[in-house]
C-alpha cells in the first residue's frame, strides 16, 4: 500500500488540514449569470492558452459542489480554501450585483459548513471582470475602491460564516506574471504596468481589509507565493541576480505589508515607473493582519545576463521535476516558514495555504510521486513547528484536477481525478493516503 508518512496526531491539537481550489478553475464560469473576465478574453486570443481552453465549464463545481464537499468530508479535512469570483457577483465589475451569484456563494458556504468544513475564503483569485480590464485593470489606481465595493457586497452576504479571509491570492502572479512576463491575463510585458499593478494590488488589499474590519469581521490575512532562488553558480553576479529574484518575488509584498517600504534592489528597477504618490500608501497597505498564508511549490536557478533590468535568466535545475517542470525542493518551504516568521510576521499564525504537484495522472494510478511530494513538504512543516514557528495549518493544492490557467486542463494537480469529458470524479491514491493519515 502506498502510504503517507505522517498522521494527524503528529500535529498539535487544532492544526488544520485543508484542500484548496479557486472559482474560475473549477466552478464553470458559463453558469449562473457571471460576467465576462479577462481570462475569457485572454483564452480567446490565439497562442495564450493551450488549445484555447477556458473556464466556461471547468469541473462544473457550480452544480456538483455537494458531491465535492462530501469527498472532502469523507477524507477528514477540517477546512476548505475557496475563492469568490468578482465577475459572478458583479458581472460589470461595478454596479448591480448578480443575485444568482450571491445566492450561489450563500449556498456554497452553507454546504461547506454542513460538511464540517471551515470556510477559508479568498476574494480574488485572478478572474478580473472584463469591463474593469477595459479601464486598465490593476494598472488603474481606482481598482482599490472597485475592489472595496466588491468586498463589501460579497462579505455582507457571506462574511458572517467565514473562518478566515484573504483579499488576493498570490499578488506576484497578479503583478509580475501577468504584466511583466505576460504568461497570465492580461498578458502584458511592460515594466510600468508591472510596477503599477504590484503597488495597486497592495492598496486594494488594504481597502478590502478596511471594509471587512468595518463589517466586524476577524481572522483576516494575506496569501503570498514563494519560490526559493538559487544562484546558478558561485559568482557574485549570480548571487546578486538570485537576491533580486528573491526581492521581487518573495520580499516585495511582505515588505509592503509589514515594513511599509519596498526592497531597495527592486526599486532600482521600479522607481521610475511607480504610480504618483506611492510612498504615501503604506498606512493603507499595512492594515493589521491576523495571519499570513504561504503558497509554495518549487525553487529556481538564477543566472545573470547582460540584458535590461532585471538582467537575469532562469536555468534548468538538476532535481526531480513535476509535470509543470518544477523542481521538488521541500527545503524551500522550511526556509520560507522560518524567514517569514523571523523577518516579518513575528508570531502571527502562518498557514501553508497551497502546496502540491501536477502529474499526468490517469484514473487508477499508484500516485507515488504526489504521495512522496506531500510527505516531504508536510515533514518540512512539522520540522518548522518543532523549531518553534507558529504554523497553524497545511493546505493541499488541489482538491480536484482543474483549469491550470495558460496550461489548460493538461496539468493535473488534484487529489481527485476529473474526467473532463464526463466530469466524473475518481479519488486518487494520494486522496486515500491522506484520508488514512487524517483519521489517525
Ligand atoms: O493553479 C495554481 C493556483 O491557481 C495558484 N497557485 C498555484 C497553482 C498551481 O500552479
Amino acid at each position: 500500500m502506498n502510504d503517507i508518512g505522517f498522521k494527524r496526531s503528529d500535529f498539535p491539537e487544532g492544526f488544520l488540514f485543508a484542500a484548496a481550489t479557486s472559482s474560475y478553475q473549477i466552478e464553470g464560469h458559463g453558469f449562473g449569470g457571471a460576467g465576462r473576465t479577462h481570462w475569457d478574453d485572454f483564452a480567446a486570443t490565439p497562442g495564450n492558452v493551450i488549445r484555447a481552453e477556458n473556464g466556461h465549464r471547468a469541473c462544473d463545481h457550480y452544480h456538483r459542489y455537494e458531491d465535492d464537499f462530501a469527498l472532502m468530508q469523507q477524507a477528514g479535512f477540517d477546512a476548505y480554501r475557496f475563492s469568490t469570483s468578482w465577475a459572478r457577483v458583479l458581472p460589470e465589475g461595478r454596479g448591480s450585483p448578480n443575485a444568482e451569484g450571491l445566492d450561489f456563494y450563500d449556498r456554497l458556504v452553507d454546504s461547506m459548513l454542513d460538511h464540517g468544513l471551515k470556510p477559508m475564503a479568498t476574494l480574488y483569485h485572478w478572474e478580473l471582470p472584463s469591463p474593469l480590464a477595459d479601464l486598465g485593470g490593476w494598472r488603474n489606481p481606482d481598482i482599490a475602491n472597485w475592489f472595496a465595493d466588491f468586498t463589501q457586497i460579497i462579505m455582507e452576504r457571506i462574511g458572517d460564516r467565514m473562518f478566515s479571509v484573504a483579499p488576493v491570492n498570490e499578488p506576484w502572479c497578479v503583478g509580475w506574471l501577468s504584466h511583466f512576463l505576460g504568461h497570465h491575463a492580461p498578458g502584458l510585458r511592460d515594466i510600468r504596468a508591472t510596477a503599477h499593478s504590484m503597488h495597486h494590488v497592495l492598496t486594494a488589499h488594504g481597502r478590502a481589509i478596511q471594509v471587512m474590519r468595518g463589517l466586524g469581521m476577524s481572522n483576516l490575512g494575506a496569501v503570498c507565493n514563494f519560490e526559493y532562488a538559487h544562484p546558478a553558480d558561485d559568482s557574485e553576479e549570480a548571487a546578486r541576480a538570485a537576491r533580486l529574484y528573491d526581492g521581487y518575488y518573495n520580499q516585495f509584498f511582505l515588505s509592503g505589508l509589514f515594513k511599509g517600504k519596498y526592497p531597495d534592489n527592486v526599486m532600482e528597477g521600479f522607481e521610475p515607473h511607480m504610480p504618483a504618490g506611492w510612498q504615501n500608501d503604506f498606512d493603507l497597505i499595512g492594515q493589521s493582519l491576523d495571519w499570513l498564508g504561504l503558497n509554495y511549490y518549487t525553487c529556481k536557478r538564477i543566472a545573470p545576463n547582460s540584458g535590461p533590468w532585471p538582467s537575469h535568466d532562469e536555468l534548468e535545475g538538476p532535481l526531480p521535476k513535476t509535470q509543470m517542470g518544477w523542481e521538488v525542493f521541500p527545503e524551500g518551504l522550511h526556509h520560507f516558514l522560518h524567514m517569514v516568521h523571523s523577518e516579518y510576521t513575528k508570531g502571527l499564525p502562518l498557514f501553508v495555504t497551497e502546496n502540491g504537484m501536477a502529474n499526468p495522472d490517469q484514473v487508477d494510478v499508484p500516485d507515488t510521486p504526489r504521495i512522496d511530494y506531500l510527505n516531504q513538504h508536510v515533514a518540512a512543516t512539522r520540522q518548522v513547528l518543532a523549531e518553534g514557528v507558529p504554523v497553524a495549518g497545511y493546505t493541499v493544492w488541489s482538491l480536484l484536477d482543474n483549469y491550470e490557467w495558460a496550461l489548460g486542463y493538461e496539468k493535473r494537480f488534484g487529489l481527485v481525478h476529473v474526467d473532463f469529458d464526463t466530469l466524473e470524479r475518481t479519488p486518487k491514491a494520494s486522496y486515500h493516503a491522506l484520508k488514512r493519515a487524517l483519521s489517525q
